[in-house]
């Protein structure tokens, strides 16, 4: 079974109730809790300036605030942690009241025994699925759903890394569309857009399970073929070439053709040196005609 590993501020000055809740959390083999405790609201904001939290369980008379205020507090210190408060009595009237305040959930004292454990980790579980969520979208490119140019320089990095390390070839490439302000101005940006989405899932498709391509530019596509020789990079490059040609596109009689430029990758390159050679290769099969590879 997997065991979720949650991270919780547990924002309690009474010392019977925080043994209590971290006794619940240590005997569960629901979840793996890593509990820091806070026995004031100064204390807890003072917790949240140097680490992160999955989740803040808060009792809401702290000897610093009372009620909604600390609310209010942790909110601004951490706009995005969910707060599941701890309401002293069962009045469903101050849970309401602290979720109207920004808080995500309440329990009352009655509750703390059969949904202590539920009521956090759904609210912990949910947030690093958000924030993974987040990671995702700000390393792909929004129009085509590919690995946009961040992510690019992360593998990048990462597989000149495992090159030095493991000593295999590395090969990378840029691909751009022939001709594409014709596309556009024959067919407007509308039918622009519809290609570069279509040759950025050809490329991808195209693309070994190791290898990874990245939208960097309008119309401009990096390649990342990892454990790969000289030898072996004609033939893929080819590959990338024709899968583009063969594209047929609703509504354009045209081929569709890209030129690419690749080059190996050296260990004293870094993303910048490497992906220049690629463009001066790329600039040389454009000006030999375009739809061709060069290395
Ligand atoms: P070449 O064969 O030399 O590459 O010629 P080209 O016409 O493709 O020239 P260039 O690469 O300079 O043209 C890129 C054009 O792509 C310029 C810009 O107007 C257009 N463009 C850039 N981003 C987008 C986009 O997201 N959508 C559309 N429709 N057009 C874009
Ligand atoms: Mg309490
Ligand atoms: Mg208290
Ligand atoms: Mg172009
Ligand atoms: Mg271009």
């Amino acid at each position: 079974m997997h065991i979720e590993s949650i991270r919780l501020l547990l924002v309690e000055d009474n010392d019977l109730d925080a043994k209590y809740i971290t006794r619940v959390f240590a005997r569960t083999d629901m979840m793996q809790a890593t509990i820091v405790r806070a026995t004031s609201l100064s204390d807890a904001l003072s917790k949240l300036e140097v680490a992160s939290f999955d989740v803040i369980l808060l009792d809401l008379g702290l000897p610093d605030s009372n009620g909604l205020q600390s609310i209010r507090e942790i909110r601004e210190r951490s706009p995005s942690t969910p707060i599941v408060v701890q309401t002293g009595d069962d009045h469903r009237e101050t849970g309401f009241q602290a979720i109207a305040a920004g808080a995500q959930d309440f329990l009352s004292k009655n509750d703390l025994k059969d949904h202590l454990l539920t009521r956090v980790a759904v609210h912990a579980i949910l947030r690093q699925k958000q924030l993974i969520e987040v990671q995702e979208a700000s390393l792909r490119d929004s129009m085509t759903g590919i690995a946009n140019r961040r992510r690019c320089d992360i593998e990048f990095q990462k597989q000149l890394d495992i090159a030095a390390r493991m000593g295999t070839p590395f090969c990378v490439a840029i691909a751009d569309i022939d001709h594409f302000k014709s596309i556009n101005d024959c067919g407007g940006h509308d039918l622009g857009d519809r290609v570069i989405k279509e040759v950025a899932q050809v490329l991808h498709n195209t693309c070994r399970a190791k290898d990874m391509v990245a939208r960097i530019g309008g119309e401009e596509f990096a390649l990342i073929f990892p454990d790969t020789s000289i030898d072996e990079l004609a033939s893929l490059l080819q590959m990338h070439r024709r899968s583009a040609e063969q594209l047929e596109i609703e509504g354009y009689d045209h081929n569709i053709t890209v030129s690419i430029g690749a080059t190996y990758v050296l260990s004293s390159d870094d993303n910048r040196s490497a992906f220049s050679r690629a463009d001066e290769a790329l600039y040389s099969a454009k000006d030999d005609g375009r739809n061709q590879c060069k290395i």
